[in-house]
């Protein structure tokens, strides 16, 4: 039946790890994948994680089937973490949030709830944005479109392509922003920037649909890091919202996101509510119990939760750390570059500028493993490996 089935490439970022895992030089650095590692390579668990997971075991909760908007607890406590405590929109009952498999999750029932409901099929995405976020819009049955956003002459945020090209978008369409640590740029707006883009948004008639996949890891605060989501909701914006606890809360492979709408009314977050449960239904019936019950415990326990705040710095500031001695070894190492984009850009990634030349020449003579536009995840460094990674991108960008 499938003798007509062609073979399919390799995942642009989930590739690089494959490719990184049958190499076997003793040097060899995944710097692909964006999962964070402590300064010894090593995945890492958070002290607050394993707390939680403790007094999980230790309350000898059932297993029974979770609803289908997912843990109650959870969703109004990641909607508290995105928007604030005293949000007024939390408390005018104007959001619906679900529960949803982690941040792709969100997205892409996020995404099928607008084929179905939103008048506009369209979608704008920043130039360039996640290599996920077009095939999880296209299999909604959304038209995927751009808007310029990075500049590579200056490897900052092209604002004035950026303004133009949103003033351009038709009205009622959806466009996608990233609240924080664009990935693969790490080019984030300025607040200033941030409030233009709120306005020319409002002035065209356009639906924010804001992912957050990293509240928390590019300044190392959430509620800095929330400023985007907060300013768009103060503004009036009706938007969607995808969140994502896999890098804040080291929760990857638990699954843990949540799905929210902000609406006009409590009784439209109603109705937009109970269709949205029908939208997942036939997806995956409802969402797995384990992860948000980690998360609702983190996030309603007082202790754990300053726990967490702390812990989140901690993975932020070794990132930053990295940055700033990949900078010093590569002038060590003698290159005449400007390197500063690697200390200015912020969240896991950094848009190094190589060029696909430059890039494969990294893997192949110095098998350091990263994706084909040059981006680099800075989790994947540490201090034993830093000098090595500066001595490689001299080499190849001499
Ligand atoms: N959105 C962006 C921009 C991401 O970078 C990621 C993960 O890398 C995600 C969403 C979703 O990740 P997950 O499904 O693990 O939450
Ligand atoms: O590194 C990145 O950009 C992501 C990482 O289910 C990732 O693609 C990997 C697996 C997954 C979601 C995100």
């Amino acid at each position: 039946w499938w003798g007509q089935v062609e073979m399919g490439p390799p995942d642009a970022i989930l590739g690089v790890t494959e490719a990184f895992k049958k190499d076997s030089n003793p040097n060899k650095m995944n710097l692909g994948v964006g999962a964070y590692r402590d300064d010894s390579g090593k995945p890492f668990v958070l002290q607050c994680v394993r707390k939680a997971e403790q007094m999980i075991a230790d309350s000898g909760l059932d297993k029974e089937y979770s609803p289908i908007a997912g843990n109650a607890e959870f969703c109004k406590a990641s909607a508290k973490l995105a928007f604030g405590d005293d949000s007024p929109v939390i408390k005018e009952g104007l959001i619906s949030t679900v529960q949803a498999l982690s941040g792709t999750g969100a997205l892409r029932v996020g995404a099928a709830f607008l084929d179905k409901f939103h008048g506009s099929k369209e979608v704008y995405l920043p130039k360039p944005s996640w290599g996920n976020h077009t095939p999880i819009f296209k299999h909604s049955g959304m038209n995927v479109k751009s808007y310029r956003y990075y500049d590579p002459q200056t490897y900052g945020l092209d604002e004035a392509g950026c303004f133009e090209d949103i003033s351009n978008i038709p009205e009622g369409s959806v466009i996608l922003l990233h609240a924080c640590a664009h990935n693969p740029t790490g080019v984030d707006p300025k607040p200033e920037q941030w409030k233009e883009m709120s306005k020319i948004i409002k002035e065209r008639k356009l639906l924010p649909f804001i992912d957050m996949a990293y509240q928390g890891f590019a300044s190392g605060d959430v509620d800095r890091d929330g400023f985007a989501v907060r300013h768009f909701v103060e503004e009036g914006h009706n938007l969607i919202l995808a969140q994502s606890y896999s890098k804040n809360m080291g929760l990857y492979g638990e699954r843990v996101g949540a799905l929210t709408f902000v609406c006009s009314s409590p009784d439209e977050a109603k109705r937009v509510e109970s269709q949205v449960k029908i939208v997942i239904r036939p997806m995956y019936s409802n969402p797995p119990i384990n992860g948000a019950r980690i998360a609702a415990t983190i996030l309603n326990n007082p202790q754990l939760h300053g726990q967490w705040l702390v812990e989140v710095k901690d993975m932020a500031d070794r990132i930053i750390t990295m940055r700033e001695q990949l900078v010093a070894n590569l002038t060590k190492e003698g290159s005449t570059h400007n390197w500063q984009h690697i200390t200015d850009q912020i969240g896991m990634f950094c848009f190094t500028g190589l060029k696909e030349q430059q890039v494969e020449r990294l893997t192949k003579d110095f098998s350091v493993f990263l994706t084909k536009d040059g981006r680099i995840s800075i989790a994947g460094v540490s201090s034993k490996n830093v000098a090595y990674l500066g001595h490689a991108i001299h080499e190849v960008t001499k």
